[in-house]
């Protein structure tokens, strides 16, 4: 039998039932406080929306049901989300008499009543539902093959505009998802391929079952991502550019947790020649960026047994603390918790107490077994934590001198700081220019008042590659640490700095976009507090000024500058009173220019420096400073990931 009955809660011959305007009511409120859902309506809140949906598609995944997972970002602007999952459910429901779909569809947390899984995400960003997709959502279509045949329904923001229709007969299961984002409510509505593909890459390496296809339709692209290994093979990514010292070793289990519900546990760690720490954490595929119980019970755990095995093999010379057993760390912690509690400012921060003794005891009990069968591997690591600890104590030694000397010239900023009259950091921007020849355009150009200028010379120290002993003498990172006034690594502390916006200033060429990196890699690691409160900028200088007659413009791309040629012609403007200048590096412009075009806080474009995805930054951050030449290149091409657009 055709079903051709209109089983809508709003879309109903007799007009609305109560239900219908409990239901409108709900996702009325998601189109009023958006932000309250996805957490902004900028990129993040925009991106999250696919997010959602997918999130969905690997909870039948990790159930057992789905398979493949193709994301679609399409040249009009929408993106789908198709999964070969079990469907979501189209009969009529029990209690409420429409069809399951539109409930799962237009009801605000119909997650709840549809559990599917014990290990949903609750709290933070994730598991809002779908609803809240199609709620800000101007157009969103879902297909579902399920009972032998194919089903449809659409909406505009959240409202049904058909029944749930029967299009034919299907021999699969899964579930389609076609929606484009309300420009009404987001700020902008382009989705970035990059950051999805981040995501979606993240999500493979946590779920080796799911096979995720990406097509941007736009760019002509195309990525699949599935990793067999797993976490194993996380961990490899991360560290694509650095030396292994370790294998990778593999940590896994689950206990029952105080609600009764098992929490599994699963960590890859491996150790490299490198000295940088870098471990990741997820709790029900959701990066903890702030930590939590989870990482808590590792880091004792770690520190414990390798403490316990180099007691126990007489190799402990020196007394050897948690950071010397973190040292060329790289480890990824992922458990799955069945009712987790998210805490901290973002809500990225795992509070579950059961959590970390559990984690904890597994450390304990499988490195320790492990380091007994391997004691070549054990005895690697030991060593590594021994170099760490002398280095730890060599640093200290100047770490101390450095305060003493910088609490002694405290009174004594750089004499290369131009400095600003403000004292209230809210209001100051530090520049860092490189060169001294656009240091000095940049100290005529600026406003005194508030902004202050300290031009670098020569290129600044790698501090990818170096110790701290080495990083704390060099000449220019001190300048920088003392101008900013912050301190530095474990002491700093971003609420002295003494300007509200540091503003990397370089010329948009390669050796430019060098000395950027490396001026990024030292705030990423030794003052990234800054990132997190989003007070590091990049300046935009522009590429091209185009004159015609007494008028001037200022181009930031070719397809800009392109634009305004294309502008002036239409206004009549004849072809040979137009002039292209290419600017080849700031000190190309006079002051007046660059105060126009890159300082003027009413006219400039700045680019805030982001930490969107914890798992890229690191190791991108690896591949551009670390041992290996290869990767850095293919990432130079791609191009920064940790700026978003801003304009300011
Ligand atoms: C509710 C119940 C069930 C599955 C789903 C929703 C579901 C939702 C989405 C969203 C995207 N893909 C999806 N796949 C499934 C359980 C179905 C059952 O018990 O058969």
């Amino acid at each position: 039998m055709e079903q051709r009955e209109v089983v809508s809660a709003v879309w109903r011959a007799d007009g609305y039932t109560e239900e219908s305007i409990r239901v409108l009511e709900g996702l009325e409120a998601v189109r009023r406080r958006p932000a309250m859902y996805i957490g902004d309506v900028g990129e993040r809140g925009l991106h999250h929306l696919i997010y959602e949906v997918v999130d969905n598609s690997i909870d039948e995944a990790v159930a057992g049901f789905c398979r493949t997972i193709t994301v679609v970002l399409h040249a009009d602007g929408g993106c789908s989300v198709e999964d070969d999952g079990r469907g979501i459910p189209v009969g009529i429901h029990p209690e409420k008499g429409i069809s399951t779909l539109e409930l799962v569809m237009c009801t605000l947390h119909a997650g709840g009543k549809f559990e599917k899984g014990a290990y949903k995400v609750s709290g933070g960003l994730h598991g809002v539902g779908v609803s809240c997709v199609n709620a800000l959502s101007e157009f969103l279509r879902v297909r579902v093959w399920r009972d032998g045949a194919v089903w449809e329904q659409e909406y505009s923001r959240g409202i049904p505009q058909t029944p749930v229709r029967r299009l034919g007969e299907a021999n699969r299961t899964g579930t389609l998802v076609y929606f484009r984002p309300d420009p009404t409510i987001f700020k902008t509505t382009a989705f970035r391929y990059e950051r999805v593909a981040d995501r979606l890459r993240e999500l493979a390496f946590l779920n080796p079952e799911v096979t995720i296809r990406l097509r941007d339709e736009r760019e002509g692209i195309e990525e699949v991502f599935h990793y067999e290994g797993g976490l194993r093979d996380f961990v490899r990514y991360l560290d694509e550019g650095d030396t292994p010292l370790t294998p990778v070793i593999l940590l896994s289990g689950r206990s029952a947790g105080e609600s009764g519900a098992d929490v599994y546990v699963d960590i890859a760690l491996e150790y490299t020649t490198g000295y940088e720490e870098r471990v990741l954490s997820y709790v029900n595929n959701i990066n903890t960026a702030e930590g939590g119980t989870h990482v808590t019970g590792f880091r004792s755990g770690l520190t414990r047994t390798l403490n316990a095995y180099a007691q126990a093999n007489n190799l402990a010379k020196v007394q050897l603390i948690g950071d010397d057993f973190r040292e060329g760390l790289t480890a990824v912690i992922a458990v799955k918790v069945a009712e987790p509690q998210f805490e901290g400012q973002t809500k990225t921060k795992l509070g579950n107490s059961d959590v970390e003794g559990i984690v904890r005891s597994l450390v304990n009990e499988q490195l320790g077994r492990y380091l007994e069968e391997h004691p070549a591997v054990a005895r690697k690591i030991i060593e590594k934590a021994l170099l760490a600890a002398e280095a730890r104590i060599a640093a200290r030694k100047s770490r101390e001198l450095v305060r003493r000397k910088s609490a002694l010239e405290s009174a004594t900023l750089p004499g290369k700081l131009a400095d600003c009259a403000s004292r209230d950091p809210d209001e100051c921007e530090l520049f860092l220019v490189e060169g001294d020849s656009a240091g000095g355009s940049a100290k005529q150009a600026r406003d005194r008042r508030f902004q202050a200028v300290l031009p670098l010379k020569g290129k600044i120290l790698n501090v990818q590659k170096a110790r701290l002993v080495k990083v704390l003498e060099n000449e220019e990172i001190n300048t920088i640490i003392t101008a900013i006034g912050g301190g530095f690594d474990e002491s700093f502390d971003a609420s002295k700095a003494r300007y509200g916006k540091i503003i990397l200033m370089a010329d948009a060429d390669v050796d430019g976009s060098h000395i950027r990196t490396l001026l990024l890699t030292l705030f990423f690691r030794y003052m990234r507090d800054l990132i997190h409160e989003g007070r590091l900028y990049i300046a935009q200088p522009p590429l091209y000024r185009i004159s015609s007659g007494k008028r001037d413009f200022y181009a930031y791309s070719d397809q800009e500058r392109d634009a305004i040629v294309e502008r002036l012609r239409s206004e009549g403007v004849r072809p040979e009173s137009i002039t292209v200048t290419r600017f080849k590096g700031l000190g190309e412009m006079n002051p007046e220019q660059l105060w126009e075009t890159t300082m003027n806080p009413e006219t400039r474009t700045l680019l805030q420096v982001t930490l969107e995805n914890a798992a890229e930054a690191t190791r991108i951050f690896d591949m551009l400073m670390g041992d290996k030449v290869e990767p850095r290149r293919e990432f130079i091409e791609r191009n920064a990931l940790f700026v978003k657009n801003l304009d300011i």
